[in-house]
């Protein structure tokens, strides 16, 4: 309750920020696009990860004004950034309550108008953890955004009860394989294994794929031999400051 209180104060009080982690070409390590990712500046405990807020947070109705405030965030720093890299990509994680809140297929459609932002440069992310996914609403929620253009990717794939027969329903554009699997690519056979079952599956349902948490050449090499085009890890960068993001991936060197 408290701690709901303080988050609200924290986002009155701007103590919000998104950092923005790259995501690159595994072939050409050309930098595609980046996931934004929340911080919060606490005056007293210092930069926070939403790791040790977002349970609180996630279901409660200010985490949809907070979310709001995210979208357009990330749609303004990507119709920037879209001026020196003009295929730049933005993806940006909803929390269950945006879902509930009756207004995520309007807040989506007016934050792309106020950047004039083109629905492809916008991917909504999506955890596969969440009761959302009984409901017949939230299937038409994602159909709805869908219509608009805009990607809409399973976060953390291959972790939560998202089963296969999601994948025929829902109108997903993209698997992000789950660090967890990528992370002991080159040495077990299993997370291999399923690695290439997840790129495998987003071909033959014509999704599209992205590796997380890549840190390593192997891990590299594995995903170039393997067929999967993007990636995103600290191999490329860590979510960084947008100034400093923009330092080191949108200036000539
Ligand atoms: O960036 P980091 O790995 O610390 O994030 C921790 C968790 O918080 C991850 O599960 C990530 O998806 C989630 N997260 C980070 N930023 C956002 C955000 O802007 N919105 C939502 N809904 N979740 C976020
Ligand atoms: O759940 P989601 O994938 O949205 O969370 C993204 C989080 O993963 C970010 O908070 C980021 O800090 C973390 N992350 C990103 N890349 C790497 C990586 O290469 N290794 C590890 N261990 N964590 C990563
Ligand atoms: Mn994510
Ligand atoms: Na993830």
């Amino acid at each position: 309750r408290a701690f709901e209180k303080e988050l609200r104060d924290a986002f009155e009080n701007r103590e919000f920020e998104l950092f923005y982690q790259p995501q690159a070409s595994t072939v050409t390590r050309a930098i595609k696009g980046a996931e934004a990712l929340l911080r919060w500046n606490n005056p007293e405990r210092g930069l926070l990860s939403p790791a040790s807020f977002i349970t609180v947070l996630s279901r409660k109705p200010s985490a949809s004004r907070i979310g709001e405030w995210i979208l357009r965030e990330a749609c303004r720093q990507a119709s920037q950034w879209r001026r020196v890299l003009p295929e730049f990509r933005v993806s940006v994680n909803l929390f269950e309550a945006q879902f509930r809140s009756g207004r995520l297929v309007s807040s989506v459609r007016e934050a792309l108008q106020e950047y004039a932002l083109p629905p492809e440069a916008l991917e909504l992310e999506i955890v596969e953890t969440t009761s959302l996914y009984n409901d017949n609403r939230t299937l038409k929620l994602l159909r709805d955004l869908r219509h608009l253009g805009v990607g809409l990717a399973f976060d953390d794939y291959g972790t939560g009860y998202a089963s296969l027969s999601l994948l025929k329903s829902f109108p997903i554009s993209r698997l992000k394989i789950d660090r967890s699997f990528v992370r002991s690519v080159s040495t077990d056979r299993e997370d291999a294994a399923v690695v290439k079952a997840v790129i495998y599956l987003s071909r033959n349902f014509g999704m599209e794929v992205i590796a997380e948490g890549v840190e390593t050449e192997e891990q590299l090499d594995f995903l170039v031999q393997n067929g999967c085009p993007e990636a995103q890890g600290y191999l490329f960068g860590r979510p960084l400051r947008s100034a400093v993001f923009e330092k080191a991936f949108l200036e000539p060197a």
